[in-house]
């Protein structure tokens, strides 16, 4: 029995709260969620998950109340605390983007000059903006960004960008994109002894769920001859597994495939003789 427990903090309710726990099931973590607990403990890993704003976990990552957190790249670029990026994680993907009304004219940064901006990420915008030599006033607010330049109250906005509806719901267009996000996992550079063997361990499961995320299972049934060029095409984790068929001349071939070539991988396989093919998700992959 492990004497220490890791605490990853995680949004408590919002859009990376799902993902968060479902990636903590997928690694096999059982965990016991009463209703509005803000701790709770894993039931079959040393892990302790604290739920809380998305904008309190780079803090408190940082003094160390909690070894790990999952967070929008953005809110860990905005909050600027000494804490490091573990690992990307692949959801929440969106992006901060500088948004004007329909009717402006926009040729250009240099529209940006001597103009009030609004936005929640004032860290990220004037950063960016004095990298590009605008001088522009920046209009802190929390929330609700988007209706800023139809009440009067700036020029432009400065907000996260999903589907792009809300900017066009509000009569904006996206001109300039700042930076690209999706969720991090975020730990303490100082994690250690106990801790970090833990941690270790946490990584080793998240990496399995990710590496089978981004790859199938395939089967299929090929004539013998073509066994060695579906190979070359399917190396799988080594080769591929080759099983004879109950009819003369035909073998089954097993691999795995990357999700991104998935398509090409069949036109191919199709092509050196391949039918019947089968393909399968992977729950987990491990090396
Ligand atoms: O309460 P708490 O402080 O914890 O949550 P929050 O309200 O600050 O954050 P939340 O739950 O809205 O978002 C958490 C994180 O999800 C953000 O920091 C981003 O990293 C990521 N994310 C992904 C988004 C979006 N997509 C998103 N679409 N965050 C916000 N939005 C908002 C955006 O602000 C705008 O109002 O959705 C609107 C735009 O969406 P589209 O689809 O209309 O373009
Ligand atoms: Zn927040």
């Amino acid at each position: 029995m492990q004497s220490q427990t890791l605490k990853i903090a995680i949004q408590k309710s919002g859009r990376l709260s799902d993902s968060s726990k479902s990636l903590l099931k997928e690694c096999g973590i059982k965990i016991n969620n009463g209703k509005n607990q803000l701790v709770a403990l894993a039931r079959n890993f040393p892990l302790e998950i604290l739920y809380l704003r998305d904008d309190d976990i780079p803090k408190y990552v940082e003094d160390g109340t909690a070894d790990l957190g999952i967070i929008g790249e953005n809110v860990f670029l905005e909050k600027n605390a000494s804490v490091e990026i573990a690992k990307s994680l692949g959801f929440s993907k969106c992006r901060l983007s500088l948004a004007v009304p329909k009717s402006e004219e926009y040729a250009g940064l240099d529209f940006f000059q001597g103009k009030k901006i609004a936005t929640s990420y004032p860290v990220i915008l004037s950063d960016f903006l004095k990298k590009n030599n605008i001088q522009s006033e920046i209009h802190e607010i929390s929330g609700s960004v988007e209706i800023a330049p139809n009440i009067g109250l700036a020029d432009a906005v400065c907000d996260i960008v999903s589907s792009g509806s809300t900017l066009l719901s509000n009569g904006l267009k996206e001109v300039e994109v700042i930076m690209n996000s999706e969720a991090v996992l975020v730990k303490n550079p100082k994690l250690n002894g106990e801790k970090a063997k833990i941690y270790n361990q946490l990584i080793f499961r998240m990496e399995s769920v990710q590496r089978a995320k981004q790859c199938k299972y395939i089967l299929l049934n090929a004539p013998n001859e073509s066994i060695s060029a579906i190979a070359e095409i399917l190396p799988g984790a080594k080769s591929p597994t080759v099983l004879p068929l109950a009819m003369e001349g035909w073998s089954s071939i097993h691999s795995v495939v990357q999700e991104e070539q998935f398509w090409e991988v069949i036109d191919e396989l199709k092509q050196k003789g391949a039918e019947g093919i089968l393909v399968i998700p992977i729950e987990k992959m491990i090396f």
